[in-house]
């Protein structure tokens, strides 16, 4: 099913650079795409943007969205399929408001939908929702997962079936008022405003068998520099803003992320899934758009970079899902792509 609410393209989207890749669909308005494979189809887990008419503002306040809608393809470059509602925040109990980027892993059966949301308190939580098939519809559970907090999960399972959670984001995404492990209200609302020490970093925590709980005590994602040094905080072009993603190749871990304020898609390499990790360059130069949030699957093959721009709104909160191939080197680090030639 598909909703009516096509996206016009204005001026400003008209004069920008040629992009890459075309909006996988532009019935609805999609973000921060979390693509898997399951049984060989392509499904894509985006945020589902909405103008809510709520002013743009540091906190993120403007990206206020109300629900989840997956889409499905047989193959890159196939038909894309609008699932319809897989998920509605009026259907989560605990939730206050603005849904906000999901990610989803599959075990014992079941497919499992992870999800930031505020609560009622509007202290971003995470969540979890079950259902029998992966375009849902998804019962969420009636709590967020013990312990957590912040933003953007991304679920990883090793090959030794082992599965991880990879979360949080500073500014809007309130990492940064956790640092003494209990939320402070009234914190920053950017970093630790300490530039030249080890920037706030992502979290991650091994998953509990039955998918619904955190396993042991959240750790830090260290991301250091070639010298073995912790990202700083004043070092806005490398270190760590929001959207975490896991991916293994030839063994190696290879953690990515946005850096938020200058918004490249960046990563780092280690060999565990714990980290440290060293930060290995640029991934994607930056979209339309003050947002950049990405996934990365390997598809028969080969290796693809989901992600969103404004192509289709010219909007910063009313963004259009992409892909396009991921390419490495032979010692395995990953080409910077520009998603626009000009
Ligand atoms: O879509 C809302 C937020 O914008 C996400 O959670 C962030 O990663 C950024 O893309």
């Amino acid at each position: 099913t598909t909703t009516a609410e096509a996206p016009k393209a204005d001026s400003a989207a008209s004069a920008a650079p040629k992009p890459i890749s075309k909006p996988l669909i532009s019935t609805i308005y999609t973000a921060d795409p979390s693509a898997h494979v399951f049984n060989g189809k392509i499904y894509i887990y985006p945020s589902h943007d909405i103008e809510a008419g709520i002013p743009e503002n540091d906190n993120g306040d403007h990206f206020a969205m109300r629900d989840y809608h997956i889409l499905s393809m047989d193959s890159i470059g196939g038909k894309v399929t609008d699932h319809g509602v897989a998920l509605d925040i009026k259907d989560i109990p605990w939730a206050g408001r603005q849904l906000w980027a999901p990610d989803v892993a599959f075990k014992n059966g079941t497919y499992y939908l992870y999800f930031p949301v505020k609560d009622k308190q509007d202290v971003f939580r995470i969540g979890v929702a079950t259902s029998t098939s992966p375009t849902g519809p998804f019962k969420a559970q009636p709590k967020p997962i013990e312990g957590s907090f912040s933003i953007d999960p991304a679920v990883f399972t090793d090959t030794d079936g082992n599965s991880y959670m990879y979360f949080g984001g500073i500014w809007g995404g309130q990492l940064q008022r956790w640092a003494t492990g209990k939320y402070e209200a009234n914190g920053s609302k950017t970093d630790s405003g300490k530039n030249n020490e080890p920037a706030l970093s992502a979290k991650v925590v091994r998953l509990s068998k039955d998918m619904l709980h955190f396993a042991e005590p959240v750790k830090d994602v260290k991301i250091v520099d070639e010298n073995g040094k912790p990202l700083l905080t004043g070092d806005h072009d490398r270190r760590f803003f929001e959207g975490s993603w896991m991916h293994k190749y030839n063994g190696k871990y290879y953690f990515s992320y946005s850096t938020g304020d200058t918004h490249f898609l960046a990563y780092a390499v280690g060999d565990s899934p714990y980290g440290p990790f060293t930060y290995k360059g640029v991934i994607m130069n930056p979209v339309q758009g003050w947002t950049t949030h990405h996934s990365i699957v390997e598809i028969k093959g080969k290796w693809y970079i989901f992600y969103h721009d404004t192509e289709l709104s010219g909007k910063t909160w009313l963004r259009n899902v992409k892909v396009t191939e991921l390419k490495r080197k032979p010692d395995g680090t990953i080409e910077t792509i520009d998603a626009y030639v000009k």
